[in-house]
């Protein structure tokens, strides 16, 4: 039996080690509240759903003029290392060649895996900008509306707020937390690069001793930690907006509002007061026009409103607000209310971005560097919001708007991706599975047969972190951990470094992509980053191999000083915001310079689209397609976990009693859930946690088509993006929008098909001769062993 060794996730620090043939893993002993995700690790070792060798499509190889056509439902063959390498080589020669970086998409967003240097991000970027460049994606899905309205309106995303409210502050003073989107615990259970202790549940439970009440507006009951007994608003999807300008109004109208705050720190607020009141358009926004739209009865919210005005009140609005049609407008709404509170800058009071969301937000600053990989300087200018991907696919030359700039998408001819789904992340995937066939090949690095790798031409099989060693850190999480490596490499899976080091080498290329290091020397170098300014501060600086034997170190935090609210609040003329004010922009005249008509100078409140365009008609029901309790997106769906929660192999949706009898549906039946755009097929779990006229199916089930062929598939495994709408939240940001649909559901009468996405895919033999012979004349040029 092997010794448990540590290693890191997103999810969390654990250790594991080989037991009886089988990964077991250990959760870290400091951390309090360990995530459930760790239950999905062990299938990484042995699961059939590992790519095992490369392999590559065989329309592709062919190239007769129709095979792009068949991506996604073509035939694979595997081939040799040496092989690959050669095709993929003699492809971006190509394409660089004839047609240079701006034709080649390097966005490749997602969330790749824990680990400093073996980042699947940061790794494709340095070599695709070895190679000359490429067309990048900006911002996030997770935050894309955010993103852009929050520099207008306080300053850079992720530095007034996002570094003014702490946890420590919550639990000593916040008395009122009104979290618009809650703040489910399962969100926390994650951060980006790994989260050593778990600790939202400890910190609230502490606030809520000392005796801080809990609002939780959300369609969901449980998107708040519930045996902290939180209030639970049920707000209807995509109103949010409305209700906070029923609070606003109640506090103007009650003079409940802070005029000097407004004066001293805001900019604008007049010019909003004239909408808010309805001198501009003759509605007042009052509390009675505000429960007609979000469900909540005028009482309620006039009671609220009050409630936040006579107590230290801390205003939260989650990622999943902004990941909606206009969901530029909740973000700024909350931070206009919070000003009106006149709470910003006091401790545990004002305004927090997606609070929660992530388990390290709120926690204090690190006091040094991390180790980062240079992905040296792209020198294409071409840039995409990486929602809009598959517009970009679809309308090579078409022109867009986006934060006050009019751009055309380039034509893109190839398309590599390396740590992200696609065929998970993005919205309306019949649309995407078009626009995935326009271009000429399609490379894709990955450890599963997700359906993005189905979807590609050449298939490169990477390691997972279990299979590598790493240095493990994230953001505002004091623990440096020796990710050591776990198992042997799947099958003949590489490291994404060693990959794109072999590509690089038969490119001529190599030098510049290693610099002449192996994995283990560069590990070494990027620790120095963080050692000297250790060393350089005083504190404990052991060498790289030390750290590696200790398995962990822990690294100093900033001091809480009430980061730069408390500071703008002090004094706003000594430390002005880094808008055009220098003050908090409730009016933007830079956003309404732009002169869009769905983003303008001031939050307003805008209907979904589905409301104004009549799909609500057709399809009565919201659905939330929120992020799953029971993996990280789609990471790891064929683990143990994630396939404990399914029924009848399907994704959960769950569904109100009274919704369900009123169609037939009892627990456990399979139900399709369908609108125009697509169909998906899930397994009904009746509940009263949601409320009357919303479903919820969290994101992440592999995408499974019943018919690949055609135009528009169903999903039998109940992806949810087969249903929401490809449209960006404005054309401020062009974020997703992919939090909220319109759907009808009914009883699945016919005999459903099996799902199959986790098995083991069958592949047409032949395929190095196939490759060789169909493709170039003459076998690939033996440059020997490029692997290093
Ligand atoms: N409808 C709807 N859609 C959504 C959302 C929503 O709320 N609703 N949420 C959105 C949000 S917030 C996000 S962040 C995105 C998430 O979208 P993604 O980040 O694309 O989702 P992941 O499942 O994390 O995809 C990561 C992929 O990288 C692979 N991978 C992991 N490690 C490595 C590695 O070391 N090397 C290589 N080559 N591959 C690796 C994994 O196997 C996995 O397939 O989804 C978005 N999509
Ligand atoms: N376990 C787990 N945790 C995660 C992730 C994961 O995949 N798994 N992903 C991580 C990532 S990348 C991100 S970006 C964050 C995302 O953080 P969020 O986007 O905040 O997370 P979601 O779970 O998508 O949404 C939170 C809740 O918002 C509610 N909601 C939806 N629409 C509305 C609305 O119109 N009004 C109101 N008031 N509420 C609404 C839903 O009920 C939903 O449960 O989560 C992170 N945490
Ligand atoms: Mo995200």
């Amino acid at each position: 039996m092997d010794l448990f060794k540590p290693h890191s996730s997103h999810w969390g620090a654990f250790s594991g080690r080989i037991n009886d043939g089988r990964l077991e893993v250990r959760p870290h002993d400091k951390d309090p509240y360990p995530s459930p995700l760790l239950g999905n690790l062990s299938a990484v070792a042995d699961s059939p759903a590992r790519i095992q060798r490369p392999a590559v499509r065989r329309g592709w190889l062919e190239q007769d003029r129709t095979h792009t056509q068949r991506r996604g439902g073509d035939e694979f063959v595997e081939v040799s290392w040496e092989t690959a390498e050669a095709l993929v080589a003699a492809e971006l020669r190509r394409i660089y060649e004839t047609h240079g970086p701006s034709s080649v998409f390097g966005g490749s967003y997602g969330w790749s895996s824990a680990g400093r240097f073996h980042h699947a991000q940061s790794q494709i970027h340095r070599f695709l900008n070895v190679l000359g460049g490429y067309v990048r994606s900006v911002n996030t899905y997770s935050s894309g509306a955010a993103m852009v309205i929050i520099p207008h309106v306080l300053g850079p995303y992720d530095s007034f707020d996002r570094k003014s409210v702490t946890w420590d502050a919550i639990e000593r003073s916040t008395e009122l937390l009104v979290a618009f989107g809650g703040m489910a615990i399962k969100n926390a259970d994650v951060h980006g690069g790994g989260i050593s202790k778990h600790t939202v549940r400890q910190t609230l439970g502490g606030a809520g001793k000392r005796g801080a009440r809990f609002i939780s507006i959300s369609p969901l009951r449980d998107d708040f930690a519930t045996e902290l007994s939180p209030e639970w608003l049920a707000v209807k999807p995509g109103t949010d907006v409305a209700l906070m300008l029923g609070l606003a109004y109640t506090l103007v109208t009650e003079g409940l509002h802070d005029h000097a705050f407004l004066r001293r720190c805001t900019i604008g607020y007049d010019t909003f007061e004239t909408y808010l009141l309805g001198r501009e358009d003759g509605r007042p926004k009052s509390a009675d026009w505000a429960a007609s739209i979000c469900g909540i009865d005028a009482e309620t919210i006039r009671a609220l409103a009050w409630r936040m005005a006579s107590n230290r009140t801390l205003i939260t609005v989650s990622h999943s607000l902004q990941r909606a049609d206009f969901g530029e407008q909740p973000v700024w709404m909350g931070i206009v209310l919070a000003a009106m509170l006149g709470q910003i800058g006091l401790d545990g009071g004002g305004f927090s971005y997606s609070l929660g969301a992530l388990g390290n937000i709120g926690k204090t600053l690190l006091a040094v560097p991390l180790p980062t990989l240079n992905q040296f300087k792209n020198p294409m200018a071409d840039y995409i919001p990486c929602a809009r991907i598959a517009d970009m696919l679809l309308d090579p030359g078409g022109e867009f708007h986006y934060n006050g700039h009019s751009l055309r998408y380039p034509d893109i001819r190839l398309v590599y991706w390396a740590g992200g789904n696609p065929f998970h992340h993005h919205q309306d995937i019949n649309r995407l599975r078009a626009a995935f066939k326009r271009p000429e090949t399609i490379i894709v690095h990955e450890s599963a047969w997700t359906s993005t790798a189905r979807h590609a031409d050449i298939v490169l099989p990477a390691t997972t972190t279990l299979e590598r060693d790493d240095i493990g850190a994230a953001d505002r999480d004091p623990l440096m951990i020796a990710m050591k490596r776990l198992i042997d490499p799947v099958g003949a899976a590489r490291d994404d470094y060693d990959i794109f080091a072999g590509i690089a080498q038969q490119l001529g290329k190599s030098d510049a992509f290693t610099e002449g290091r192996s994995s283990r020397e560069w590990l070494a170098f990027l620790y120095e980053t963080t050692r000297s300014a250790l060393e350089a501060q005083g504190h404990d600086a052991p060498d790289f191999e030390t750290f590696w034997q200790r398995g962990e170190l822990v690294l100093p935090t900033k001091a809480d000083d009430g980061g730069p609210a408390q500071a703008f609040r002090a004094d706003p003329e000594a430390a002005p915001l880094p808008t055009p004010s220098g003050k908090i922009e409730i009016f933007s005249s830079t956003v309404e310079s732009f002169g869009y008509d769905d983003c303008k100078g001031h939050p307003r409140w805008f209907p979904a689209r589905s409301e104004t365009d009549g799909e609500a008609n057709l399809y009565p029901l919201h659905l939330v397609c929120n992020q799953p309790r029971q993996r990280l997106h789609s990471q790891l769906d064929y683990g143990d976990y994630s396939r404990s929660t399914k029924i009848k192999e399907r994704e959960p949706v769950r569904i109100h009693p009274e919704d369900a009898s009123r169609r037939g549906i009892s627990q456990g039946d399979i139900v399709r859930l369908f609108n125009a755009r697509g169909s998906c097929l899930v397994g009904a779990l009746l509940s009263e946690d949601v409320m009357p006229g919303v479903l919820q199916l969290s994101t992440g089930a592999w995408f499974e088509p019943d018919d690949p062929a055609a135009k528009r598939t169903m999903c039998i495994h109940g992806n949810p993006n087969i249903l929401t709408r490809d449209i960006g939240t404005s054309k401020l940001a062009q974020g997703s929008t992919g939090q909220i649909a319109r759907v009808e559901v009914e009883r699945y009468a016919g005999e459903p098909p099996r799902v199959t996405i986790f098995e083991a895919i069958t592949f047409a033999p032949g395929g190095e001769e196939l490759a060789v012979s169909r493709r170039y004349a003459s076998k690939p040029a033996s440059t020997g062993s490029s692997r290093r």
